[in-house]
């Protein structure tokens, strides 16, 4: 057996199997390549769902997490340190708003969006308690927990896990007067991604977002848009929103906040809506914790300047104008994205997204596949031109 085989063995035997994983064993990673344990290097274009935005091994995160890890590393929210006071304003000031309330996975952030949507609606809007209402949308992606699969139209992501949250209710994704259909005196919040990820990359019709803005300013409704895939320079603006400027009252954020060194989300509003609560009203062990706080102040800092939104931007014009060229030429069927993210859909002749995914693999590039014959392409906002042709190079050389 070699190395690969008898790790991944190892792995099968004694780990759950809710994962079914390219087999690649990764021992080492710097900026958009990963080295397997026999020395085999991977261009690696998922970015860990863009957690990766800024790059393995990237040395000024990684700086910023040693120089941390010799001061303090977790006190609990029992007590303040001296990274708290400034990751919550620089991060409120990164998003334009006042006030920041840290978690550490994105479903736990999504979880705290949806938790402080029915307390502000109950605290502040009026609404009768135990009958808030969230309008989200179909094929919807926000994380795991028992809540969020709830409102999730994903059989394979609900199934099994039932008795289910109430107070949801689905609405096709895109679709305007459908949202404004299902909008009632007790709806508090409407929970979209600006981009939907999961569904396969799918990026709104223009007007969608600035429509669902407006609609819920005028009803009084909370806009929370989960930009923990979609946000922190991936298409490209420091939020997918900022494409049709939209603001909404919460962002929702992940992944690429901590970094990919470390899980930090964090949900992020004016003091109208996070000021609804009082100590003891929710929280979380590793919430806002030292090190995360360090990681993701450099995170900030990193996205202040706008280079990794305009190498997004460029790379990503790049991206879809080489992608747009395999439409139509019976291998590709759609491609669809913004910035460096893009939604493949494989002709199904062509095979499936596995075994697109595992040809892949065998040319050294490591993607995704989603749905069906949906591969999605988000290398970290670091990779070279060069690279990234290289990348699409071998996609070439598989789908001839
Ligand atoms: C898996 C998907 C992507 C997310 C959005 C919240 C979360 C996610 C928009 C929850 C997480 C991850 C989860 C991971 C694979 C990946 C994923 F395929 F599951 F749907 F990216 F599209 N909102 N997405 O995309 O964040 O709790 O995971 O930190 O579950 O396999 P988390």
């Amino acid at each position: 057996m070699t190395s690969t085989e008898r790790s991944i063995a190892a792995a099968e035997a004694h780990s759950a199997h809710n994962y079914h994983p390219l087999p690649v064993v990764v021992a080492y990673a710097e900026g958009a390549w990963m080295t397997d344990v026999e020395g085999r290097r991977y261009l690696d274009m998922l970015a860990g769902y863009s957690a990766l935005n800024f790059g393995h091994g990237n040395r000024r995160l990684i700086n910023a997490a040693k120089a941390q890890l010799d001061r303090v590393t977790l006190t609990s929210r029992a007590f303040y340190h001296d990274r708290f006071a400034e990751f919550c304003a620089e991060l409120a000031a990164l998003c334009g708003k006042d006030m920041v309330l840290p978690m550490n996975t994105g479903a736990e952030a999504v979880e705290t969006a949806v938790k402080t949507a029915r307390k502000w609606g109950y605290r502040v809007k009026g609404v009768p308690d135990g009958r808030a209402k969230i309008i989200v949308a179909g094929n919807n992606f926000h994380g795991r927990t028992t809540t969020i699969i709830s409102f999730s139209t994903d059989e394979e992501a609900r199934a099994d896990y039932g008795p289910y949250t109430p107070g949801f209710e689905i609405v096709p994704y895109g679709d305007l007067a459908a949202l404004e259909a299902a909008v009632d005196e007790d709806t508090v919040a409407v929970l979209l991604e600006p981009i939907q990820g999961e569904a396969g990359v799918l990026v709104p019709p223009p007007g969608y977002l600035p429509g669902v803005r407006r609609l819920t300013a005028e009803r009084g409704v909370l806009f929370i848009a989960d930009e923990i895939q979609s946000g922190l320079g991936r298409t490209g603006r420091t939020f997918a929103c900022d494409h049709e400027d939209v603001v909404p009252d919460m962002y929702v954020l992940g992944k690429a906040l901590g970094g990919g060194v470390v899980p930090v989300s964090a949900v992020v509003a004016s003091a109208d809506v996070l000021g609804v609560y009082r100590p003891g009203e929710h929280g979380s062990t590793f919430g806002g914790n030292p090190l995360a706080c360090a990681v993701a102040l450099e995170v900030v800092a990193m996205l202040r300047s706008g280079e990794f939104q305009q190498r997004a931007t460029e790379l990503g014009e790049h991206l879809h104008q080489e992608l747009g060229l395999l439409v139509g030429g019976g291998a590709v069927e759609a491609v669809r994205g913004r910035g460096l993210w893009a939604g493949v859909d494989i002709a199904p002749a062509k095979g499936t997204g596995r075994q697109i995914s595992e040809r892949l693999m065998d040319r050294r590039v490591l993607v995704k596949d989603t749905h069906g014959s949906t591969i999605r392409i988000a290398p970290p906002l670091v990779i070279s031109k060069e690279d990234l042709d290289w990348g699409l190079d071998q996609l070439r050389a598989v789908l001839a």
